[in-house]
């Protein structure tokens, strides 16, 4: 029994690695490996980096799957496009978290944007990608963005009223990422916005996390004027959903896109288009009754 491990290369049995965790108990996401690129210890976590057979090369922190290159523009370009459509003219965006650049590398899509902040306070996820996972750290080499190796809640401290648009790409709320997941980190968010401003964060699985989202929906719901739940489809993430929470400070709603995408950009993506946009929003009768109560 391989539950609670976190090396990653310990969950990699016969060839195999299976992702197995309490956040997801009695489940397992298994892909096959062909070689291990990388295992070390940071600071903060365990972090693995393997070439597998189907999907690509697999970023995975203390245990858990990250990133594989075969499905992370379902979740890389919906955390970032969500909240910068939903924005009329953001300027001056925050990505916390997101080491590996994917999201910095959406947010880079949009000519607008002028000023990218990058705060990662683990230095080696930013190392492990640049080296085995390309295709996101391309961000890095956007001129607008710069990188803070630091903690998110004490940067944002020192950051108030700063920002458009505030994305919290975090792992799962176990170890260094559990405060993520609290009222206090999205009051710092809040605090941290423009007046205007949008949050989207990393909003756990609808099948697995109700517990998670509803308390901290009902909680953060004091602080934002509006609070909205928007999920995408990605294979390798646990149940094969993940959701965002998207928190406003005096903006009504961001299920509408505010302003219209460019062919260019549209042309570019591969997952975000202006339709599923709104439609992310849209939740199965479960989720919306146990998340606000009713339906959408
Ligand atoms: N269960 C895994 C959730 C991971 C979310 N963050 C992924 C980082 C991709 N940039």
């Amino acid at each position: 029994m391989i539950l609670f491990v976190r090396s990653g290369k310990d969950m990699i049995i016969d060839g195999w690695f299976h992702e197995r965790g309490e956040l997801w108990p009695g489940q397992a996401m298994s892909l096959k490996v062909k070689q291990v690129l990388d295992h070390h210890r940071s600071d903060f976590q365990d972090i693995l980096v393997f070439e597998s057979e189907s999907h690509g090369n697999v970023l995975v922190l203390d245990g858990v799957i990250q990133v594989t290159e075969r499905d992370e523009h379902a979740y890389q370009e919906m955390i970032a496009h969500i909240p910068l459509f939903a924005h009329p003219n953001p300027k001056k965006v925050l990505v916390i978290g997101g080491g590996d650049g994917g999201v910095i590398r959406e947010v880079a899509r949009h000519k607008g944007v002028e000023e990218i902040v990058e705060c990662e306070i683990d230095e080696g996820v930013i190392k492990a990608s640049k080296k085995y996972l390309p295709t996101l750290a391309v961000g890095y080499d956007d001129p607008r963005v710069t990188v803070q190796i630091m903690d998110g809640a004490k940067f944002m401290d020192e950051n108030q009223e700063a920002f458009d648009v505030i994305i919290t790409d975090s792992s799962d709320p176990v170890g260094p990422a559990s405060v993520l997941f609290e009222t206090p980190f999205y009051n710092a968010m809040y605090k941290s916005l423009k007046p205007g401003g949008i949050v989207c964060t990393q909003g756990e699985c609808m099948w697995l996390h109700l517990d998670l989202i509803k308390p901290l929906v009902d909680s953060i719901t004091r602080t934002f004027t509006s609070v909205e739940y928007a999920y995408t489809t990605i294979p390798t993430y646990p149940s094969g959903q993940i959701g965002f929470i998207l928190a406003t400070k005096g903006h009504a709603s961001c299920k509408k896109p505010a302003r219209e995408a460019s062919t260019e950009l549209l042309e570019e993506l591969k997952y975000y288009t202006p339709e599923l946009h709104e439609a992310s929003f849209v939740l199965p009768a479960f989720a919306s009754r146990a998340i606000f109560g009713n339906g959408n």
